[in-house]
């Protein structure tokens, strides 16, 4: 049994993985703005699989909040052995001339300065117990960028140096860092890029089976789960139609 923090656990793959960790009997850390339903959901994980859950709520932009929430943890959920940095978004999809400066900002604000520090606020007791594995999100539009990409894809590849750069400092203190690139997959994750416009959310999974949440959550589960001196460092995965960011087979 592992006790395992998740960001982001109030949709999508967030929500998939703590799922995933607790029906195998680990106890999570779900965080998120959203605290209805991160009540919710630690309810039903509690309820369904009798494992601990804690929650927290904070915005990752927030550094104050990210390390005093993690200071604050209670004794039972401190000795954090999987990190999850998943909490993300994208905002807008336009040419760059046309993009909101604001959505850059919070985008590189959230992909990239919040997994800098919940990384930072969750690390001293892994390099404590010289154990410990990050697992970070990124997506392939951190490996090839798309027309009308620009902050979104800015933000994935500095997550992508990030994780690179977290694992040559981490590893002499035995801690695996590995990062994860999905492509397509159908969560809130449109509807927020689209800030709410339903059927340009919608048309981003048409003609096509998209990734589902819980594809990525076994994919990230299978990642964490590995003998101990196995880390997968760096791993791409898309749905069958998806050859890479831009060569979508309809
Ligand atoms: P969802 O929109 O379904 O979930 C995003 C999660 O991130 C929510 O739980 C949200 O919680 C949380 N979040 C966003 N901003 C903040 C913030 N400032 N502070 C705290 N939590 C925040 O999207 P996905 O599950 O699809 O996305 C999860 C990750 O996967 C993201 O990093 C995304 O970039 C990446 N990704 C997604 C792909 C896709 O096609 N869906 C493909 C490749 C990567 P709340 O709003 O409650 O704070
Ligand atoms: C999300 C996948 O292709 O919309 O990271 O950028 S994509």
């Amino acid at each position: 049994m592992k006790t395992v923090l998740i960001t982001g656990a109030t949709s999508g793959f967030g929500k998939a993985m703590a799922e995933k960790f607790a029906s195998h009997n680990n106890n999570v850390i779900i965080t998120g703005r959203r605290a209805d339903r991160l009540e919710a959901l630690a309810k039903d994980l509690i309820a369904t699989y009798k494992v601990q859950v804690h929650s927290l709520v904070f915005d990752v932009r927030d550094r104050k909040a990210v390390f005093s929430a993690i200071e604050q943890l209670p004794p039972a959920f401190k000795k954090i052995d999987i990190l999850i940095n998943n909490a993300g978004l994208a905002l807008g999809r336009d040419y760059f001339e046309d993009a909101e400066t604001e959505d850059w900002e919070i985008m590189l604000d959230t992909n990239v300065k919040g997994v800098m520090y919940v990384t930072k606020a969750v690390l001293p007791g892994m390099i404590e117990r010289k154990q410990g594995h990050i697992i970070n999100m990124g997506s392939i539009a951190g490996k090839e960028v798309y027309e009308k990409g620009n902050g979104y894809c800015a933000s994935k590849y500095a997550l992508d140096a990030l994780s690179q750069s977290m694992r040559v400092d981490l590893v002499r203190h035995k801690i695996k860092v590995t990062a994860i690139h999905p492509g397509a997959a159908e969560t809130e994750f449109s509807m927020v890029r689209f800030k709410g416009n339903t059927a340009a959310a919608d048309k981003m999974y048409e003609g096509y089976q998209p990734l589902s949440a819980a594809d990525v959550a076994d994919v990230v589960y299978y990642t964490a789960t590995l003998p101990a001196h196995v880390c997968i460092n760096d791993l791409v995965l898309t749905c069958l139609a998806q050859a890479n960011s831009f060569y979508l087979n309809k």
